[in-house]
This record gives structure tokens, C-alpha cells and sequence, in this order.
């Protein structure tokens, strides 16, 4: 179970094949999911530098027997860095790239201070921006990594269920944020892929809203947004429930609403459609519905080893969809002082359209709690 050493070394000679079409002769990899992904290291701190002969990972003291374990037949020489990774990284680029070789970093997640250190020892004509990137070998998931993620959804399912009766009047939201994430991790998460958001009543109009000290009241809306991770790759999960009593009819018609948008979309997603073209799925029914400028963010994000990464489907979006990727669908609608409401699946797009991973129901009224 879980990614194989053929998988692994499939990663890194896609992403030696990128380089070569970007001119480029190695690769600073810093973010935490990149390095795991073409590495298969899950400690918090290293570089890895990919070269198109060589890849080496650099970490500390604290992390090397576990890098020795997770890199074990994927060709990648571990080393112990210096006390400061950067001057290991410029040594290693001064001895073994030759003077004029290029090397891309992710200058959207290199930190400023370590670019300037490393651009004074190597030169800046030598490091080359590159945004994005290897996070686009991420977008299209390969079977196995298809099925963790099936595995998380499937673990936020199950916590579901059992969250559900405990959604009651007079719990906290910070409260069921925490039974959620417990029930998550008996269920065999290895953590919540992100703080859980359990906004109630009012507060359920901010579509990011923090669970925080509130305590349910009957009649309330209540939004409960939270992911697991399993093996490395995240689960994303929404619902929104009426606490205590019958919802009222502009509760209905809102979720309703949320709901026939969210059914749309997961009708219509398919390959070879832009991010913005699935993004209008939803879209369309809500703008109708005279409640365009109340969904106020995109439809969904990509998922994987993030709980966000690429594709983003949103206006604007070229991105063609592919099969293998996995998304979100979460439209929602907000209406300040009054509530929101946002229903949220994960899909992997299909040869012929998309297979919907997440199996908690989705009754034609919100149910009460
Ligand atoms: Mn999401």
C-alpha cells in the first residue's frame, strides 16, 4: 500500500524530462510536498537538488536515519547539510553543476533571505524563478495516489457520521471541531489536513469562519469543513446541517440552491474542459438564481499531498482538466447576518466525466441535527 520505489523514480525521470524542456540543469526543491513527492522524505526541514545525472537531499542531524529509510532505492544520495542548508547547497552547486549551469528554485516558496544568501555565493545569473513547478507534475494523481485519497475521504466519511448526532444546541464550535478531528483520527488519519471550520449561525456567512467559542442555538446553520490525512494525501469535506429544529424555507430554498449547483457541477466536469469552464458549472445556477456576487470564491482546488494545489477552478483558469485529477466541488452561497451555506464533495475527473470519492449523504434539505 501506498506509493512504490517504481512510482517514486516514474517522478523524478518526469521531472528530469521537465528540465530538459526548461533548459535547465538541476532543481532547488523546497516546499515541503514537492520534496515529498519526488523524495518520498516527510521530515519538515531539507533541500532536495535534482539534477539531470544526480539528486541529492540535504538535511539535518534529526532527520537523517528516517531520510535514509523513506529515500531507500530511489538513487538519492542523502547528505548531512552544514549547520546553515544554504551553504551546503551553494557548495554542492559550485562543485558538481559546472560553471555555467542553470538551476531553476520554486521563487514561490524560496524565502527571500535564503535566495540572497545563495545568489551571493552562486551568482544570480545561475538561479532561475520558476512558479508552480514541479507542483504541476501533482495535477494528474496516478492510481495509487487515487486510492489514499479515496482512503482519506473515506476516513472524513466516517467522522461524519458519527459528528452528526453530536451537532446538537448548546455545543461549541470549537468543541465539535474537536470531535470531528478526533473522530477523524480514530478512524486512521495521521492528522486533520486543516483546521476544522465549524461556523454557526451568523458566522456560517464566512466562508473560511474559524470555529470559535460560539454555542449552537436552535435554528442554526451550521457549516462544518474538515479534511483528514492519510498517508500523506488529504481529504477536503463540507456540510451544512440545521441545528435543534425543521429549517425554515429560506433555509431550504438557500440550500436547495447549493445544492442543485453542486449537482450540476459534478454532472458536467469532464476532461478536456478549462478549470473556468467547470468553475461556470456551478456558477451559472447561482448567478441565475441572482446570487453570483454571494458566492464569492472559486468552485474548487485541486487535492493531494495539499489540501489546495493545482488546478484551481476559477474564472480565469486555463488550465484543461485531465483525467487522474482530483478536485473539489463546493459552491456555496453567503448572505451576511443571516448564514451561509456550502456542500462540498471530492471528484476525480474520468475518461468520460468524474467519479465523486466522497460518499457522506446529501439529503434535498438540510438535514436537523
Ligand atoms: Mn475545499
Amino acid at each position: 500500500m501506498g506509493i512504490s520505489i517504481e512510482e517514486r523514480k516514474g517522478r523524478l525521470r518526469r521531472f528530469r524530462e521537465l528540465l530538459a524542456r526548461e533548459e535547465l540543469d538541476g532543481f532547488i526543491v523546497v516546499s515541503p510536498e514537492n520534496r515529498r513527492y519526488l523524495s518520498g522524505f516527510t521530515g519538515s526541514s531539507g533541500v532536495l537538488l535534482v539534477a539531470l545525472e544526480w539528486a541529492v537531499l540535504l538535511t539535518d542531524f534529526r532527520y537523517l536515519e528516517q531520510a535514509a529509510a523513506e529515500t531507500a532505492g530511489t538513487g538519492i544520495d542523502l547528505q548531512k547539510q552544514a549547520k546553515k542548508v544554504w551553504e551546503s547547497v551553494a557548495k554542492l552547486l559550485l562543485a558538481c553543476a559546472g560553471p555555467l549551469a542553470r538551476w531553476g528554485f520554486e521563487s514561490d516558496h524560496l524565502v527571500v533571505e535564503d535566495y540572497r544568501f545563495l545568489a551571493g555565493q552562486v551568482g544570480t545569473d545561475r538561479l532561475v524563478p520558476k512558479e508552480g513547478f514541479p507542483g504541476r507534475l501533482r495535477m494528474v494523481k496516478s492510481p495509487a495516489e487515487i486510492e489514499l485519497i479515496a482512503k482519506a475521504t473515506a476516513i472524513t466519511d466516517r467522522a461524519w457520521e458519527r459528528l452528526l448526532p453530536e451537532i446538537k444546541p448548546g455545543r461549541r464550535e470549537e468543541e465539535l471541531a474537536a470531535l470531528f478531528e478526533f473522530f477523524q483520527r480514530e478512524e486512521g488519519a495521521s492528522a486533520a489536513s486543516f483546521p476544522t471550520l465549524v461556523a454557526s449561525g451568523p458566522r456560517s456567512a464566512m466562508p473560511h469562519g474559524a470555529a470559535g467559542s460560539r454555542v449552537l442555538c436552535p435554528g442554526d446553520l451550521v457549516v462544518v469543513d474538515g479534511g483528514a490525512v492519510y498517508a500523506g494525501y488529504c481529504s477536503d469535506f463540507t456540510r451544512t446541517v440545521v441545528v435543534g429544529e425543521e429549517p425554515g424555507a429560506e433555509q431550504e430554498r438557500i440550500y436547495s440552491l447549493v445544492l442543485e449547483a453542486q449537482e450540476r457541477a459534478l454532472a458536467g466536469l469532464k476532461p478536456g474542459m478549462t478549470a473556468a469552464e467547470a468553475d461556470a458549472l456551478a456558477r451559472e445556477v447561482l448567478e441565475e438564481a441572482g446570487y453570483g456576487p454571494n458566492f464569492g470564491h472559486g468552485l474548487g482546488h485541486g487535492l493531494g499531498l495539499a489540501v489546495h494545489e493545482a488546478p484551481h477552478l476559477s474564472a480565469g483558469q486555463e488550465t484543461v482538466l485531465e483525467p487522474g485529477m482530483v478536485v473539489t466541488v463546493e459552491p456555496g452561497i453567503y448572505l451576511p447576518d443571516w448564514g451561509g451555506v456550502r456542500i462540498e464533495d471530492v471528484a476525480v475527473i474520468t475518461e468520460e466525466g468524474c467519479r465523486v470519492l466522497t460518499s457522506s449523504p446529501k439529503p434535498p434539505s438540510p438535514v436537523t441535527s
